[in-house]
């Protein structure tokens, strides 16, 4: 999904069929007010991490790149009601995404991983985790017992870290329904992991790479407006939308041969 040449869009998350709407046209007011940063990444080139503690457990692993300090710790979903926002007769909670890039051609950014679970204890870093999350985070559970709400599964987000101003700006909201959380105890933890900057390592923009300072996830100070009436599109939609495509070719190059011939 491109935020480069557009203001926001659509992600179907892979395991619910619900969409999280990305915008980066940031609602008026929301600059200001007490936000609760959770998770603050910074690594040169790719870098991944999650709000979990410790912080640097597998250091050798180089695109782990969580930063300490005050800023990265647990969460709940207590956290995002007071985000909770009513548009096109869909609830949805709020994340805002504050990235710095250098300027220029180095502006761009991907966002090629995001995940977000929860667990009713919180995760007591690496004696909880699992082998496999450290290894393969992307389709893993961190503990066995999490639940994961939302995955943009395969999907990457372009960033221009140009169209905001740096750090302490916002870039990006994430709109996610709340319907995801059903059945999930306001007390229980929320964790979330990203990855940035590896669509660029494979495919030589190389200009999508993480670079400048972290990249910071935030629960914004109150409830916001989206810019536009966010209308999540099931699954089901996009499936149509494709075989509509195709239809459509396949009539359209017959009636070219009836007229070519
Ligand atoms: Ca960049
Ligand atoms: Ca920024
Ligand atoms: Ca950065």
């Amino acid at each position: 999904m491109d935020l480069i040449n557009n203001n926001y869009g659509y992600i179907n998350g892979d395991t619910s069929g619900a969409s999280g709407v990305f915008t980066d046209q940031i609602p008026s007011g929301a600059g200001t007010g007490t936000y609760n940063s959770f998770l603050r990444v910074q690594g040169d080139k790719q870098e991944q991490g999650a709000n979990i503690l410790p912080l640097n457990w597998e250091p050798n692993k180089t695109e782990w790149a969580t930063k300490g300090g005050s800023f990265t710790h647990e969460i709940t979903v207590t956290d995002f009601t007071r985000t909770r926002v009513t548009s096109g007769g869909t609830e949805f909670f709020a994340l805002s995404l504050d990235v710095n890039e250098n300027g220029g051609s180095e502006s761009y950014l991907s966002l090629d991983s995001l995940r977000i679970f929860t667990r009713s204890q919180p995760i007591n870093g690496a004696a909880d985790v699992l082998g496999s999350f450290i290894t393969n985070p992307r389709s893993s559970l961190p503990t066995s017992d999490s639940r994961l709400i939302w995955s943009m599964g395969g999907n990457t987000l372009m960033i221009n870290a140009n169209k905001s101003t740096g750090s302490g700006t916002d870039d990006i909201y994430l709109y996610l329904p709340v319907s995801l959380f059903g059945g999930v105890s306001g007390t229980d933890y929320v964790y979330l992991y990203s990855h940035f900057g590896g669509y660029g390592m494979f495919n030589n923009l190389y200009n999508s790479e993480t670079g400048d300072g972290f990249e910071e996830w935030a629960v914004p100070p109150s409830a916001f407006l989206p810019p536009v009436t966010p209308v999540p599109e099931p699954y089901e939609y996009g499936l149509i939308g494709v075989a509509g495509l195709l239809v459509w070719a396949f009539f359209d190059r017959r009636q070219r041969k009836a007229s070519a011939a």
